[in-house]
C-alpha cells in the first residue's frame, strides 16, 4: 500500500554482530553444556570404535565392560538389529541401495572408526576405561583406500551384496565423445587430486536426549533442526509428532553437521532403552576419525583451445570418493558436474562422475559442497592450458569468460546463472593486486635465478547458492510478532552457526518496522517452536530466510495499518508509516498517530511469511593469491589473497567480509596444508591437531577485499549468498600460484596440498620432464 517515511537506512551498514557480547563474555551454550531439568540424572554414552579398516566381526566379548565400574549398560549391533534397529539406506533411490549403514557394525567392518558398541555409564570418564575392556575379534579382509582401485575391483567387495563398489554414475563415460578435442591447436591434460579434508568443528559431534510419555527430546548441535528431526525420525521410526529437536550454540559445522548421524540416532535410542537421559560429545580424536570428511576427488581433466587462447573444449572424468558409506558426498559430484564450466564461455564441455565407497571415513558435504571442486578443476584446467599456449592466464581468462548478462544464462549442464559481470570482476582483482607489477617482478627474480620465487595464481568463479528442489522454487520461512512492551520476535526456518543471522535478521525487521535492532529477539532451532525450515548451508540464508523476515515484516505492516486505520477512525490509505517513531501517522497531521506497539495490545500482530525464489543465485569473483616458493626446500608463503566476490547487495558488509575471510583461510588451507591421509591399509595418519594441520594466522596473510555488488532480481534484497566464496575461489588461486611461481622452470602441476615435499618432488620432475607433483598420466 506503500505510504512510509523512510529514515536513514540501517540496510548496507556494518552494525556490530549481538551475538558477540555473549560469546566474548558469558561464552556460548554448546549441547556439552546444556543444563536443564529434563537431562537430571543423564548418563553418559561411549562409542567403541572400530581400529581396523576393513575386517569381519568374528566375538565381540563386552563381559568385563559390562562390569566394569559406573558401566550401566553396553549394547552391540547384534543388540540393536535383536531390537528391530534397521540399517541406514543410501541417500537416493540412484544409489546402489545394498550399501546399508548399520548404526552399529554388525558383522564386518569398513573403517577406521567405525562404531562397533556403545557403553552407557554414570560419569563420563568412566567410559574411557571401559572401551579398553572390550575384546573384539577380527578376521582381517584387505582393506580399498584408492577409490581407483575401488572402482576397478573385480571381487573384495565392501559390500559383497553390492556386486560393486561403484555407488552411482552421473553421466555416461562411454558416450564421451572421441572428437571433443578435434581441431584444438593446444591440448593439456592431467589427473589432479582434491585432497580430503576435515571439517574440524571447534564444537565436535555431540547429543543429549530424553524422553517423557512417549516422547523424544535431543539437544543436537545441527544446521537445521527440522532436517535433523526428519533424520531422527526416519532412523528410529517415530512420527513427526514424537520428536522435539532442540539446537544449542553451534561451534561451527561447515557443512558437516547437516541431518543426523547413526551415533546420534543410537543416543535417543538408548535413553529409550535405559529410561533415563544420555548425553554423548565425541573426543577430538573421534572426530577426526568419523565425522564426514570432505572433498576426495579424483578428476581428469582435459582442455584445448587455439593457439591465440580461445578454449574450444573441456572435459572432466570425476571419481568421488565416498568413504564406507554412502551419504551426501556421493551425491555431491553431480554438483561438481552442474558447475563445470564455471564462468567460462566453452563451446564444447563435457563432464561425467562416479561415486565409489573405500575403506576410508564416509564423505560428506564441507563448505562448498561440490561447486569447489568444479572451481578448482575448471581454474586449473585454464592454467594448464594457458601454460601449454603460452598465454598469460589472465588473458586467457579475459578471452574466454561469459560477457556480462543480466538475462538468466543457462548453461550446457543446465545451469541458470541468474545475472553475471566476470570480466569487470576479474578487472577489478587484477588491478587491486597490481597484476603487471607483480608479473615484472616475477619476471626480475626468475632472470636473477632468486631462490625464493613469486607466483600469482587466479581463479574466476560462478557458484551457485541458495538451490533446492522444492517444488515452486527455493524457499524459507520467517515469522514477526510485535509486542506490546515495543519489542519483537522472529522466528526463523535458518540455523546460523557463526554467520550471524540473529544480528542480520534483526536489522530487516528493524528497517521496516522502525523497532531497533537491540529490542529484536531472534529464535531457531527448535522444532516445537520452528517446525519447518530448511537450516543453513548451501550460502541460502540470506536470499531466502532474510528476505521472508523482510517480507513478514511488510506484511505485518499491511495487518498494523488497517488496525491503525480503524484505532484512528480513518482511511487506511491517508495513514504513513513513521519508521522513526515506529508508528502510524495520518498523513499530513503527524501528531494523530499510533504507535506499532499499541496495535499488538489486544490480537497478538504476529504475520509469518514464506518466501520463495524463483530458483538458485549465482555468485562470482575473481580471486588472486600471491605465494613465494623456495627452490630449495619446496616451501610455500602465502603472501596476500585478493578477492572480489560479487554476492549481490550486502546487507550487512561486516558480516559478509567475515564470511570471506574465514573462507578465503579455509580455502587457501586446503591448497597449502590440509589433507586427510590413510595408510595403504586404511589407518589413518591424521587423526590428531598435531598430525592434521589447519591454518592459524601464522600462515596466512591479512585479505584485501574489493567490494562489488551486482543485485539479483531473484529476491527484493537483491541479495544472493557469500557463505562459500572463499572455499570457491582462494583454494585454486593459491595452488595456482605455486604452479605459477615454478612453471619458467617446466613445473606443470602440483596436487593440493603443496605441501614442501610435493613442490620440491615437482621441480626434481620438471627438470627430468615430467612437470607435475606426481607425474603425467599416461
Ligand atoms: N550476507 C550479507 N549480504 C549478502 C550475503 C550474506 O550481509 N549479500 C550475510 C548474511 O546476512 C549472513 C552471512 O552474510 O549473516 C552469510 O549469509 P549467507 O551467504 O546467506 O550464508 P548462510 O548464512 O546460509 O551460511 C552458510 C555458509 C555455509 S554453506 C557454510 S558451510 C559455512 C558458512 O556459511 N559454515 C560456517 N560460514 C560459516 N561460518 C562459521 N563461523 N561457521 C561455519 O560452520
Amino acid at each position: 500500500m506503500g505510504g512510509k517515511i523512510a529514515g536513514v537506512s540501517i540496510l548496507g551498514t556494518r552494525v556490530l554482530r549481538s551475538e558477540d557480547p555473549g560469546f566474548l563474555t558469558t561464552g556460548a551454550v554448546y549441547t556439552e553444556d546444556v543444563q536443564d531439568d529434563r537431562l537430571t540424572g543423564a548418563l553418559h554414552a561411549h562409542f567403541v570404535r572400530s581400529t581396523v579398516a576393513h575386517a569381519r566381526i568374528t566375538s565381540i566379548d563386552t563381559t568385563a565392560a559390562r562390569q566394569a565400574t559406573g558401566v550401566v549398560a553396553v549394547f552391540t549391533g547384534a543388540d540393536l538389529a535383536a531390537a528391530g534397529v534397521r540399517p541406514v539406506k543410501p541417500m537416493m533411490p540412484g544409489m546402489n541401495q545394498a550399501m546399508l549403514q548399520p548404526w552399529l557394525a554388525t558383522d564386518t567392518v569398513r573403517f577406521v572408526g567405525e562404531p562397533v558398541a556403545v557403553i552407557v555409564t554414570e560419569h563420563p570418564y568412566q567410559g574411557e576405561d571401559a572401551i579398553e575392556l572390550v575384546d573384539i575379534d577380527y578376521d582381517f579382509l584387505p582393506a580399498v583406500v584408492d577409490p581407483k582401485d575401488a572402482e576397478a575391483a573385480t571381487d573384495g567387495f565392501l559390500f559383497p551384496e553390492a556386486q560393486s563398489n561403484v555407488v552411482v554414475r552421473f553421466g555416461d563415460a562411454a558416450a564421451l565423445s572421441p572428437d571433443l578435442f578435434a581441431g584444438c591447436d593446444v591440448v593439456a591434460t592431467e589427473t589432479v587430486i582434491n585432497n580430503r579434508v576435515a571439517p574440524a568443528p571447534m564444537e565436535t559431534r555431540a547429543a543429549a536426549a530424553t524422553w517423557a510419555d512417549g516422547r523424544l527430546t535431543a539437544w543436537i548441535p545441527n544446521q537445521g533442526a527440522q532436517g535433523t528431526k526428519g533424520a531422527i525420525c526416519g532412523m528410529l521410526g517415530l512420527e513427526p509428532s514424537d520428536v522435539r529437536i532442540i539446537t544449542p550454540d553451534v561451534g561451527g559445522a561447515f557443512g558437516a553437521k547437516f541431518g543426523a548421524d547413526p551415533e546420534h540416532a543410537t543416543v535417543c535410542w538408548l535413553a529409550r532403552e535405559v529410561g533415563r537421559p544420555v548425553r554423548w560429545t565425541e573426543t577430538r580424536n573421534e572426530n577426526l576419525l568419523a565425522m564426514t570428511h570432505g572433498r576426495a576427488q579424483v578428476q581428469k581433466l582435459t582442455i584445448g583451445g587455439t593457439r591465440e587462447g580461445t578454449v574450444l573444449a573441456y572435459r572432466i572424468e570425476v571419481l568421488q570418493d565416498c568413504g564406507a558409506y554412502p551419504k551426501i558426498g556421493a551425491f555431491l559430484p553431480s554438483l561438481t558436474i552442474l558447475m563445470a564450466p564455471g564462468p567460462y564461455n566453452i563451446a564444447r564441455a563435457e563432464a561425467v562422475a562416479t561415486s565409489v565407497v573405500t575403506n576410508t571415513t564416509p564423505v560428506g558435504a564441507y563448505r562448498g559442497a561440490g561447486r569447489p571442486e568444479a572451481t578448482a578443476a575448471v581454474d586449473r584446467a585454464i592454467d594448464m592450458f594457458a601454460q601449454a599456449a603460452g598465454i598469460d592466464p589472465a588473458e586467457v581468462r579475459r578471452k574466454n569468460l561469459l560477457p556480462k548478462f543480466t538475462e538468466p544464462h543457462t548453461t550446457a549442464f543446465g545451469a541458470k546463472y541468474d545475472s553475471g559481470d566476470y570480466v569487470v570482476a576479474l578487472e577489478k582483482a587484477l588491478e587491486a593486486a597490481g597484476y603487471d607489477e607483480l608479473r615484472a617482478e616475477q619476471k626480475r627474480r626468475r632472470e636473477a635465478g632468486a631462490p625464493l620465487q613469486l607466483g600469482i595464481g587466479l581463479s574466476s568463479y560462478v557458484e551457485i547458492t541458495g538451490p533446492g528442489g522444492e517444488a515452486g522454487g527455493p524457499n524459507e520461512n520467517g515469522t514477526v510478532e510485535v509486542h506490546p512492551d515495543g519489542t519483537a520476535t522472529i522466528l526463523t526456518g535458518t540455523s546460523p552457526h557463526g554467520q550471524g543471522h540473529i544480528t542480520v535478521w534483526a536489522m530487516l525487521a528493524s528497517e521496516e518496522l522502525g523497532i531497533p535492532v537491540d529490542k529484536i529477539t531472534v529464535k531457531w532451532g527448535d522444532t516445537d517452536l520452528v517446525p519447518r525450515g530448511g537450516g543453513t548451508g548451501g550460502s541460502r540464508s540470506l536470499q531466502l530466510g532474510g528476505a521472508a523476515v523482510q517480507q513478514a515484516s511488510r506484511e505485518l505492516l499491511d495487518v498494523a495499518r488497517e488496525r491503525a486505520a480503524q484505532t484512528l477512525e480513518i482511511s487506511p490509505s491517508d495513514l504513513e508509516f513513521d519508521t522513526d517513531r515506529s508508528a502510524f501517522a495520518v498523513k499530513g497531521d503527524p501528531d494523530t498517530s499510533v504507535p506499532l506497539s499499541r496495535l499488538a495490545e489486544g490480537e497478538r500482530l504476529l504475520v509469518k511469511s514464506v518466501f520463495t525464489a524463483p530458483g538458485p543465485t549465482f555468485p562470482f569473483g575473481t580471486h588472486v593469491a600471491v605465494v613465494e616458493v623456495e627452490t630449495e626446500t619446496g616451501k610455500v608463503f602465502l603472501r596476500r589473497v585478493v578477492t572480489v566476490d560479487d554476492a549481490g547487495t550486502v546487507i550487512n558488509p561486516l558480516l559478509a567480509e567475515g564470511q570471506r575471510h574465514g573462507g578465503i583461510a579455509q580455502g587457501a588451507a586446503q591448497a597449502l596444508l590440509e589433507e586427510v591421509v590413510y595408510d595403504s591399509d586404511g589407518n589413518p595418519l591424521t587423526a590428531t591437531f598435531a598430525d592434521y594441520p589447519f591454518a592459524s594466522a601464522t600462515e596466512l596473510p591479512s585479505f584485501e577485499l574489493v567490494d562489488m555488488a551486482t543485485p539479483t532480481s531473484y529476491n527484493p534484497l537483491g541479495a544472493k549468498g557469500i557463505g562459500e566464496a572463499g572455499t570457491i575461489g582462494a583454494t585454486p588461486a593459491t595452488q595456482n600460484a605455486v604452479v605459477d611461481a615454478l612453471s619458467h622452470l617446466g613445473v606443470t602441476h602440483i596436487d593440493m596440498p603443496t605441501s614442501p615435499q610435493r613442490v620440491w618432488r615437482a621441480i626434481s620432475n620438471a627438470g627430468s620432464g615430467t612437470g607435475s607433483s606426481h607425474g603425467k598420466e599416461a
